[in-house]
């Protein structure tokens, strides 16, 4: 026995995903169904071993089903969630459309997994920001050892964050580099992105940052401590999937950076590659299909007194959005709903 699951959106990058962890996990499923916007309709998708012809999101009645899986971005959330949670469906929603509201909890499980209960309110559960899901599971179990006080993090994020159009985009430009037949002009990105790094990532605020950077900042507080202050500067490179991070933590308390690798070589959901010798460390091309959170380069920041580098690395498209769902999901399933 198990639940009857709806993935919304499954035709995109963050979709195909959550389908194959759903998969991959042998995630409890009586009954799955595939949904995309109706230019998607009959596309085949794959679940398993099997192939999912999309249904209509837009006609979809979710009467009967527990749980859904969204990927379709904020505007199509602000119609389909509602709909979905008021016909009794429970929603994981990967968009920002519910991430800070308070009604709503934004859940990392291996950092606030007690803040689930509090779905019922809505019906909805979010997921958070990639750069934010990886990041929080690298800090959670060094707060908990030493409080953190301040968090500097550069981030070099990958194109598949945009979209399949993002990465569409590096492909067509870097061939162009090499065979320049055809111009091929920035459209999902503000600049030229092969060969390149472009210091914007999302909508500039009053305040000067970028959306994304406000959303780490925002998104920390919620899901590991309001306390801690956050400043990050994100910056889009010309890699296919994998974001990666470079942090920089302030803590209340000492923390030895060999005590630190042995806490994140036990913490759950990360992985230590730290080995302090040429090629010792992680790259995103490394972790990519991988579902774990990647810490390298742990080493103490003498210009400060409690402080901390490091690098992490993480799959973008998996725990920085379809793994963190499907987590959700097992969550959920494990201290909330009772199988079908
Ligand atoms: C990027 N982090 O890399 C973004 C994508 O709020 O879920 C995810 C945006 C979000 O472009």
């Amino acid at each position: 026995m198990g639940y009857k699951v709806v993935v919304a959106g499954a035709t995109g990058n963050v979709g195909r995903e959550m389908l194959n962890i759903l998969a991959e996990r042998e995630f409890p499923v009586d009954e799955i169904t595939a949904l995309a916007s109706r230019k998607s309709l009959g596309t085949e998708v794959s679940f398993g071993d099997k192939t999912l012809k999309c249904k209509d999101l837009d006609t979809f009645d979710f009467t009967g089903w527990d749980i859904a899986l969204f990927a379709i971005g904020s505007d199509a959330t602000k119609i389909y969630a509602p709909r979905a949670a008021a016909a009794g469906c429970v929603v994981i929603d990967n968009s920002s459309l519910y991430r800070y509201d308070q009604d709503v909890p934004l859940i990392v499980p291996e950092v606030n997994a007690d803040a689930i209960f509090g779905y019922t309110k809505k019906n909805i559960i979010a997921n958070p920001n990639c750069s934010t899901a990886q990041m929080v599971v690298a800090l959670k179990p060094l707060h908990d050892r030493a409080t953190i006080k301040r968090v500097v993090v550069a981030t070099y994020q990958s194109v598949s964050g945009a979209g399949k159009e993002g990465m569409d985009e590096l492909w067509d430009q870097t061939k162009a580099v090499y065979n320049p037949v055809q111009e091929v002009p920035p459209k999902k990105f503000q600049k030229q992105i092969a060969f390149n790094v472009i210091p914007q990532i999302d909508v500039f605020l009053d305040s000067g940052e970028t959306k994304e950077e406000w959303k780490m900042v925002a998104e920390t507080k919620k899901i590991l401590d309001p306390k801690i202050k956050v400043t990050a500067t994100c910056v889009r490179v010309p890699v296919f999937v994998g974001h990666s991070e470079a942090i920089n933590i302030e803590f209340e308390d000492f923390l030895d950076w060999q005590e630190a690798q042995d806490i994140l070589r036990e913490a759950p959901g990360i992985m230590l590659i730290d080995k302090r010798e040429p090629g010792g460390y992680i790259t995103p091309i490394e972790c990519v299909g991988e579902y774990a959170t990647y810490v390298s380069r742990v080493r103490q920041d003498s210009t400060i007194d409690n402080g901390l580098s490091l690098w992490c690395v993480s799959d973008n498209l998996r725990k920085g959005a379809a793994l963190n769902a499907v987590q959700i999901a097992e969550l959920l399933g494990q201290k909330c709903l009772k199988k079908g």
